[in-house]
């Protein structure tokens, strides 16, 4: 018997879960941990929320709420979407937990005094019009690796690569999409560089790693591994725990792993049992592709410093698209778990997530696919086996499984198979081939329908009864073993089947090669799987095709409704009408000009990104609408004391040609 640390990466909680999240990383450790508890084997299954970070402190500034605020809300949003599709956690806790803190300042605090954490200046990107240094997903721009747009200032997603900020091409703030300027700060690295020999032999010698997480991992070490920085300048996030780092936190990734342990820990604490045993026993990190980086370099190098066992495996599972195309939350292209289990059973998710192709391919979901999947698959296949097995053993069998007696080949051959599938399944899923896995089981199914047609029982009871006595007992023996084989991939589907028949165990492999017993009770037979009809696959089209339109209006402004606000919102902005008196160019901006406009009462001074559009001389003279009372900011070093009104993408000043200077619009 193995003690086994099984962890699931650490979802942020800044948006629900959606269906590429389980398909990569909870449905496959999830599986593995329920048949490895099946074989005996002593699991620890943990993650936990990851409540740090840029995107939840970005998102909370987005809603006027509080960072924390937003962490709770898509904590219990994702723990109960993990819960409905029955990934059995052993603990899942938030990386706001006091534990949590405790342990990554600790283990911190062990790296700086090994002098393998050190003290550096540095240039940071910082945003003079917001007065903060842009950390992360604060600043977006080109990769200077790949070339391609909306890179963060941490990562790309494109190329996958960890990116330093200060290196994008044309960086944008995301609060203000102002240029930021280069300014220096005092930064905390870690040594990362110093374990580029240590990751090599890690990464060479663990044979039973898969290829993609192994082929990437060795491309990254071929460039070299380096320093890593390890604090923002932020206040969401885990303080430094030093008294000269003050204001500064520790970046997210670099206490985010410690979550692994902190879950495991309070474990430890409600149960009483040691989780170092688990992790020292064998550990397996459950992650998607974009995170192998992470996984493979950064945090064996952090344990390595620390002095800690490095994992045993990382299982990376790969992309989800969507109807063929990438999934994007911010379009709308995407389904969310809870939105898919109000409408369907979660084994069938899991099912479809796990059947349709190796964890180490990208893959696809299609509601054509799943549709197809479903009814063929589950309910023709599956479903009909077991339903025509029970059927017949209750109306010509008096619902009691039957005695059997001079096998023929074909009984022969066929136990022999059942007889077999057990270690074939079981072989494959402790090689993380969970699909392959599940592909033998409905195989055998298949076997099993075709068996009962070539034995004809409906024949046979009236000519040979023995006959159809062999083929019953048989099918209620491969019922059984199916059922039980099932029960990591689709556990509440396994359960009914076993209840069915009444089988009281089934909660160890083993039991699915113990012979079942002659006279064993089956009870009535409810179907198992209901089949999808057409019409709602094409319901489910319309609903996701529709998200993407009303999406893409959005953005294209074709679609102008925005949040309901009150008058008295409306009543806070003062807008005047105005008149512009004088225009100047800005030095080193093509966008942006410097307005004197009058209102009247005063004359303002305004910076307008107008500059492409209207030349200086037709702009003088000119009525346009101001926003008076916005808070006063500067714009490439010149001040701003308000905003003149102009459409968004063609850039048409609102020209109130009939309206008097210093006119109050209401
Ligand atoms: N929170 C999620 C991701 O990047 C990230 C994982 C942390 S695992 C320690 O997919
Ligand atoms: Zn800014």
């Amino acid at each position: 018997m193995k003690k086994i640390f099984i962890s699931c990466a650490l979802p942020y909680a800044n948006g629900p879960c959606h269906l590429g999240h389980l398909r990569s990383t909870y449905i496959p450790a999830d599986i593995y941990a329920r048949y490895n508890r099946m074989i005996g084997n002593d699991v620890l299954l943990v993650s936990a929320s990851d409540e740090h970070g840029t995107p939840i402190a970005v998102k909370a500034d987005k809603e006027g709420k509080t960072p924390m605020e937003i962490a709770t809300r898509y904590h219990d949003i994702i723990a109960n979407d993990l819960k409905s599709c029955d990934i059995s956690f052993d603990n899942f806790s938030r990386t706001t937990d006091e534990v949590h803190y405790k342990i990554a300042q600790n283990f911190f605090l062990d790296l700086y005094n090994k002098d393998l954490i050190y003290e550096k200046e540095i240039q940071q990107l910082y945003c003079e019009k917001c007065g903060k240094f842009l950390p992360d997903r604060y600043v977006e721009g080109i990769c200077h690796y790949c070339k391609s747009e909306g890179a963060r200032g941490d990562h790309c997603e494109s190329c996958g690569r960890h990116l330093d900020a200060v290196d994008l091409i044309k960086p944008e703030c995301l609060s203000c999409r102002n240029r930021p300027v280069i300014k220096n700060s005092n930064h905390y690295f870690f040594r990362l560089s110093k374990f580029q020999e240590a990751i090599e032999e890690y990464i060479n010698s663990s044979e039973d790693m898969p290829a993609n997480v192994r082929n990437y991992a060795k491309n990254w070490l071929k460039e070299g591994l380096k320093d890593w920085i390890l604090s923002r300048d932020m206040d969401w996030g885990i303080p430094i725990p030093l008294d000269e780092a003050n204001g500064k936190i520790i970046y997210v990734w670099g206490e985010a792993f410690l979550g692994y342990i902190s879950s495991a820990s309070q474990w430890s604490k409600k149960s009483g049992k040691k989780w170092e045993d688990y992790w020292n026993d064998k550990t397996i990190h459950f992650i998607g592709k974009d995170i192998i980086y992470h996984h493979a370099i950064f945090w064996p190098s952090l344990l390595e410093a620390y002095g800690c066992r490095l994992p045993t495996n990382i299982i990376a599972g790969e992309y989800l698209s969507l109807e063929g195309m990438k999934m994007s939350t911010s379009k709308g292209w995407v389904i969310w778990v809870e939105d898919f289990v109000k409408n369907y059973d979660s084994d069938l998710l899991r099912y479809y997530l796990t059947v349709n192709a190796p964890l180490n391919k990208d893959t696809d979901f299609s509601w054509d696919d799943f549709g197809r999947r479903v009814n063929d698959e589950l309910a023709d296949v599956l479903g009909n086996f077991l339903h025509r097995t029970f059927t017949f053993t209750k109306k010509f069998f008096n619902s009691e499984v039957p005695e059997y007696k001079n096998l023929n080949n074909n009984d022969i051959e066929f136990k022999e198979k059942i007889q077999n599938i057990p270690d074939k399944v079981g072989e494959l899923i402790s090689e993380f081939k969970f699909r392959e896995g599940l592909v033998e089981i409905i195989k055998i199914s298949k076997e099993g329908n075709k068996y009962f047609n070539d034995q004809e029982p409906w024949k046979a009871i009236k000519e040979d009864h023995e006959r159809a006595a062999n083929c019953l007992y048989l099918c209620n023996e491969l019922s059984k073993t199916v059922a039980i084989l099932l029960k990591p991939y689709i556990p509440k589907t396994a359960q009914k089947i076993l209840n069915t028949m009444n089988i009281a165990g089934g909660s160890d492999w083993k039991d699915s090669k113990v012979p079942l017993e002659i006279g064993q009770e089956i009870n009535k037979a409810k179907p198992l799987f209901k089949k999808i009809e057409d019409e709602t696959i094409e319901e489910e089209k319309e609903k996701l095709y529709k998200n993407l339109e009303s999406e893409e209006k959005r953005i294209s402004g074709e679609d102008s409704m925005s949040d309901i606000i009150t008058i008295d919102d409306f009543g806070k902005m003062d807008i005047r009408i105005g008149n512009i008196i004088k225009a100047e160019a800005i030095e080193g901006s093509k966008k942006l000009l410097k307005l004197q406009v009058d209102v009247k009462k005063k004359e303002i001074q305004v910076v307008a990104g107008i500059a492409e559009k209207y030349s200086l001389g037709e702009l003088i003279n000119k009525k346009v609408a101001v926003l008076v009372n916005l808070k006063p900011a500067k714009l490439f070093g010149v001040k701003s004391e308000g905003m003149i009104l102009a459409t968004s993408d063609s850039v048409a000043l609102l020209s109130p040609d009939e309206c008097e200077i210093g006119e109050k619009i209401k």
